[in-house]
């Protein structure tokens, strides 16, 4: 790290300029919690949704860390009894109709082991063991005070596990996504292939809610959607059992599993601190990392694919989703997957925030959602990922553009890349709460 590096991230962190996208970010919080958990977007995304509360608790921690523990405790206090935390928590006072699909199409209520609140059935990338030692160290006397820790941890545990036995539908060592809303980054062209097996359900057997509030254009299509339906209700009918046989889509997904094995060292870290052995979880965390770059790992590439759980195929789709191992401390082929983030593909010292999807590909399409668009939380893990490795230098340069852009268009969902045109919704909570991180992290 040199000097110089660091001066630029100083003089922002301090500027007037910065002081109002403080308040700013502070505003899209505050208007988008809901007294015990904050929505990703007031009319859009107007329930608590899994890996954004992770990202959000990540950023409140600096407003008020006991706010952030309660982000993620609503979230928790929703888990299953099987230990998976369900992708949305739905919040009863919200018309049934301000979302598709509702409590109504997850019937949670008569699955076994769901909790009292109604709640979707399938998951999201796990985030949240990273979030919960972030807001943890935060404060750790207001942790302690409420006893954080050791009620949070069973809980992750729980979670860890459900993904690492009932979701290995391979016995690879490594978690699947079963659905294309699992795995965070929706309609990535990496699912295109696995997806095509599926045969939508009919459009006109179900009314879609986010084209009142979105664009058409910067969405997923009605066939992915017929597609995301067919899947999710499949799931249902079987009463949310995990095996090959119910599961049409199963992908090995890199971004998540990296977060698992990441979340595995935080949870190390979170058992010394109650005084129970740690070495439990370092072991899963490098057993996963090894599975990962094992599998996943193309060398040729310089990024990780996901792999088809029931072709045992490679989906070779240069997806932002490929680089997101570098959150995960010492791995070994970090190096090769800064490279290729400064390759043209993603473009790291100008494109911002990093495309979910390949600069280079003819069907990248920088305004639709995850085939192109930058998004902020995928570049925060990967600004992580940067200092984690000692890149100080190209994280503090991510980060100061970062600002710009936000700053700029606003607390934009998804960004244009290159010209840093906002898309998707306004007002979204994930991009102010990581705003805020970056802005007290230089
Ligand atoms: C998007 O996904 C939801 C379904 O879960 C949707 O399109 O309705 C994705 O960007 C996902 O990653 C995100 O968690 C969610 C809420 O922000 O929106």
């Amino acid at each position: 790290m040199t000097a110089t590096a660091v001066e630029p991230d100083r003089q922002q962190a301090c500027s007037p300029a910065s002081g109002e996208l403080d308040r700013a970010a502070r505003r899209v919080l505050l208007t988008n919690w809901r007294g015990h958990a904050t929505v990703p977007a007031a009319r859009l995304y107007p329930h608590q949704w899994s890996w954004d509360s992770a990202f959000i608790a990540i950023g409140l921690r600096h407003l008020s860390p006991v706010r952030a523990q309660r982000e993620l405790e609503s979230l928790f206090g929703a888990q299953w009894q099987d230990g998976r935390v369900p992708h949305i928590v739905f919040d009863p006072h919200v018309p049934a109709d301000a979302y598709f699909p509702g409590p109504s199409f997850w019937r949670s209520g008569q699955a076994p082991g769901a909790p009292g609140v109604p709640t979707s059935g399938i998951v999201q990338p796990p985030a949240h063991a990273l979030a919960a030692w972030a807001v943890h160290t935060a404060d750790p006397v207001a942790s302690r005070a409420r006893g954080f820790l050791p009620r949070i941890y069973p809980r992750l545990v729980a979670w860890h596990r459900y993904l690492t036995t009932r979701r290995d539908l391979t016995g690879s060592g490594l978690m699947s996504v079963v659905h294309p809303w699992e795995s965070g980054m929706d309609n990535s062209p990496a699912w295109d292939v696995p997806l095509a097996r599926i045969t939508p359900v009919p459009v006109t057997e179900f009314t879609r809610r986010d084209l009142d509030h979105a664009a058409a254009g910067e969405r997923p299509t009605d066939t992915d959607y017929g597609r995301y339906v067919r899947l999710a209700r499949d799931y249902r009918d079987a009463g949310y059992a995990d095996s090959l046989g119910v599961h049409g889509f199963a992908v090995e997904d890199p971004l998540c599993n990296a977060l698992l094995a990441a979340g595995e060292h935080a949870l190390a870290a979170m058992a010394a601190e109650l005084g129970l052995p740690p070495e439990r979880h370092r072991s899963a965390a490098a057993r996963i990392a090894g599975n990962m770059t094992t599998m996943l790992y193309d060398p040729a590439a310089g990024l990780f694919f996901p792999r088809d759980a029931h072709t045992g195929r490679v989906l070779r789709s240069y997806s932002a989703g490929g680089l997101m191992p570098l959150v995960v401390p010492d791995l070994p082929v970090a190096a090769a997957l800064v490279e290729t983030a400064l390759s043209d593909r993603f473009r790291l010292r100008d494109a911002c925030p990093l495309p979910s999807y390949d600069l280079t590909a003819g069907d990248h399409d920088p305004g639709r959602y995850w085939r192109g668009p930058g998004w902020v939380n995928t570049s925060w893990l990967f600004w992580h990922g940067l200092r984690l490795h000692g890149e100080r230098a190209l994280a503090g340069d991510l980060r100061r553009r970062l600002l710009g852009r936000v700053r700029d268009a606003g607390f934009r969902e998804y960004f244009d890349p290159l010209t840093g045109s906002g898309h998707g919704t306004d007002g979204f909570a994930w991009t102010a709460a990581l705003v805020l991180d970056l802005l007290r992290t230089p």
